[in-house]
């Protein structure tokens, strides 16, 4: 019998392009996202190599109507109240609030649509995380500057973030400057608007618009801090541990360079320099960044307060081809391990996985941790207004149990947990309504349609009780 810390935070998250819609409304400006389409061409376009304009006209959008949580975000967060939250995570829209990206004065109405969605929460007390950005871009930022790997966008990112520091100083404590910023490696055109032309290297651009994002990030927190002292500011990883697929000191090699690939972002942007393994790689791999010394100044001047993650899934790494050619699973394809039972969608699901890589993350980083993602995407089935999602509660039951573990036998400083897609919404990676993660079952297709009424699945209840005995009963 025990229970989280005093205060830890428990909570759920959503992200504004998987569920708003709304995509024309309220003086909204075009988005990357609103070009993504949810079938064939999906992963084409995430990762830069299809530019949208070659897409026929009548494909489908999923982002345009998601959930429509334009419309329902009161009822919404009733909902998350109901359940406990202490914490709600979700992002701004950029182009709601400055709808071609270059303006100088935001749009009132995307101001006061999040304002309003700000207020809701704090009157339960529901304390509001905000991600800056994730996984959106105005259209115009895209066709006139090339997106991130222009360095404007810092001035263009940092416009945005001065007017949420300013507008919303008083009522919100926590921000992530990035969604998983190590996801431009893997989707450049969904995570940072990069299409890639034929002629390009891809990885070159990729590490260029990090560059960018990264000073976009340290700037923001600097900034953050002089608008008021009281705000953490925190990167944000998608991480998940590489475990080496055997013994032999050559997969050992493998996974921790597997691992670099991600703690590349986290190492600059919690202590404010690229480590050495990182300039060896970019040396390597004849990568110029143009690093001034006035960057290096400011990246040294915005250290996070905290360093936020997801988790979903561990990794396997072996410095065999063989195996790295049988590699499975969408966006983040691993050597299956033995070990691990896996999602439908190849995702492999390990619990204790979790507690090593909180572990991992604060030996390195010594700095407070936030769990902002975890969970289970699975086909639910909606029987009687209700869906039976035990598998769902055990996911999330081994999950929690390997966060206290960390916390109370290992000493990680971990202060919340807000579980991905808390309720329903459409999935990242492949546009599909039918990857459910939510408390909340939402009553709409793969095609958009539906009455998009919300209702109560099984784990409502559990995570109710979950949080209101402070994680003792799971
Ligand atoms: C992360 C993203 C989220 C979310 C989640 C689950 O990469 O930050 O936006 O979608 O993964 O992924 P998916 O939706 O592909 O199941």
């Amino acid at each position: 019998m025990s229970t989280f810390p005093k205060g830890f935070l428990w909570g759920g998250a959503t992200a504004a392009n998987q569920c708003e819609g709304g995509y024309l409304e309220g003086n909204r400006g075009l988005s990357n996202v609103d070009f993504i389409p949810s079938k064939e061409n999906r992963f084409a376009i995430a990762s830069g190599q299809l530019d949208p304009k070659h897409l026929k006209d009548n494909e489908y959008y999923p982002s345009r109507t998601a959930i429509d949580m334009y419309h329902h975000y009161i009822e919404d967060i009733a909902l998350f109240a109901e359940m406990g939250f202490q914490v709600y995570r979700f992002s701004i829209c950029w182009s709601r609030i400055f709808p071609l990206g270059d303006e100088d004065t935001p749009n009132e109405d995307g101001l006061a649509f999040y304002e309003d969605i700000i207020d809701t929460c704090l009157s339960y007390h529901i304390e509001p995380l905000i991600t800056i950005n994730h996984f959106d871009i105005p259209i115009h930022l895209i066709k006139t500057y090339g997106a991130w790997r222009n360095r404007k966008l810092i001035g263009f990112y940092l416009r945005l973030c001065e007017t949420l520091f300013t507008r919303f100083k008083g009522k919100v404590k926590y921000w992530i400057t990035f969604n998983e910023i190590n996801m431009i490696l893997h989707m450049p055109y969904m995570a940072a608007g990069l299409t890639i032309q034929p002629d390009e290297n891809k990885t070159e651009m990729c590490y260029l618009a990090a560059h960018h994002e990264l000073l976009a990030s340290a700037k923001a927190v600097k900034l953050a801090h002089q608008i008021d002292s009281d705000y953490k500011v925190g990167c944000m990883l998608a991480a998940g541990n590489m475990y080496p697929y055997s013994c032999n000191p050559n997969d050992v090699m493998e996974s921790i360079q597997k691992d670099r690939e991600n703690y590349y972002f986290a190492d600059i942007q919690v202590r404010g320099y690229y480590p050495s393994y990182a300039l060896k790689f970019l040396e390597q791999n004849h990568i110029s960044l143009s690093i001034t010394e006035e960057d290096k100044v400011i990246l040294s001047q915005g250290c996070v307060d905290f360093v936020s993650f997801s988790y979903y899934n561990s990794g396997v790494a072996s410095a065999d081809p063989n195996l790295q050619a049988n590699a499975k699973g969408n966006v983040f394809p691993t050597i299956e391990n033995p070990y691990l039972s896996a999602s439908e969608w190849g995702w492999q699901i390990d619990p204790l996985g979790l507690r090593i890589t909180l572990n991992a993350l604060y030996d390195r980083y010594q700095k407070p941790l936030f769990i902002v993602e975890n969970g289970l995407g699975a086909k639910d089935e909606f029987i009687n207004g209700s869906v039976d999602d035990d598998y769902r509660i055990n996911y999330l039951r081994d999950h929690i149990q390997a966060m206290k573990d960390a916390i109370l036998i290992d000493g990680v400083d971990l202060i919340g947990y807000t579980t991905w897609g808390c309720i329903d919404l459409i999935s990242a990676s492949s546009g599909e309504m039918k990857k459910r993660y939510g408390f909340i079952y939402v009553d709409a297709d793969e095609d958009g349609q539906g009455t998009f009424k919300r209702y109560k699945k099984k784990s409502f209840t559990w995570y109710q009780q979950v949080i209101a005995s402070n994680g003792e009963i799971l």
